[in-house]
């Protein structure tokens, strides 16, 4: 059994929906970041950036933080969503690797800018808004012609698929990526996904371009 400390956020639905597509029995806690309870003592033992998501696994007592550090975890414990080894898995840790560094915090930055601050800085809304326009071109160019960013559904597309969940908040007009909208319309059609988008509660439906 796993314990999963996590928010209606992207990160926080990466592990979810992992957990949901692995058949991973699990306990959700509520880690509510608008009441700052990820700064409380007992959280941060296990999350010491005071950030979700984080998991304990039960099975041996591991305490995991950061929302890529879980997905590789997940998918070494189970042996699946990322193959075990050759350019397969270096296929998906690139991927992966992209979202973490790249479309999680360019997009977050969006997020705070340009739907909760509009207005406050017009450069920031600029920089932020073209950085999440090339990296919409970048995923769109490789998902030409191809189902998953890497060979196979895998944890890539798990961690990169919430954030473009929010593309009304980032005014995305997804139209305009074929490519990303037809494997974002495909991924949100899998049960798994709706289940572990719904965790820690259920705030709405998928929004669907
Ligand atoms: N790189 C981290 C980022 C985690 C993160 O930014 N979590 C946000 C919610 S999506 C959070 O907990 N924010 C609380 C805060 O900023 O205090 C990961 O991928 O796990």
């Amino acid at each position: 059994m796993i314990d999963l400390y996590t928010w209606t956020t992207p990160n926080g639905r990466k592990v979810s929906i992992a957990l949901e597509e692995l058949e991973l029995p699990y306990t959700t806690h509520a880690i509510d970041i608008s009441k700052d309870e990820q700064f409380a003592p007992d959280f941060l033992k296990i999350s010491p950036n005071n950030r979700i998501p984080a998991i304990v696994d039960n099975d041996n007592g591991l305490s995991v933080f950061e929302s890529g550090a879980i997905l590789i975890y997940l998918a070494e414990k189970t042996g699946k969503l990322m193959p075990k080894e050759g350019e397969g898995r270096y296929r998906v840790m690139e991927w992966l690797m992209w979202q973490m560094g790249g479309v999680g915090p360019m997009l977050g930055q969006v997020h705070h800018f340009v739907k909760y601050n509009k207005g406050k800085s017009v450069y920031a809304e600029d920089r932020y808004s073209k950085e999440a326009l090339r990296l919409y071109g970048v995923l769109d160019r490789r998902l030409e012609g191809r189902e998953s960013v890497a060979d196979e559904y895998s944890i890539a597309d798990i961690a990169i698929w919430p954030w473009i969940s929010r593309f009304e908040w980032q005014e995305i007009n997804l139209d305009k990526f074929p490519n990303v909208k037809r494997w974002y319309t495909a991924i949100a059609s899998r049960p798994a996904v709706q289940r572990g988008y719904k965790q820690p509660k259920d705030v709405g439906d998928i929004p669907m371009p």
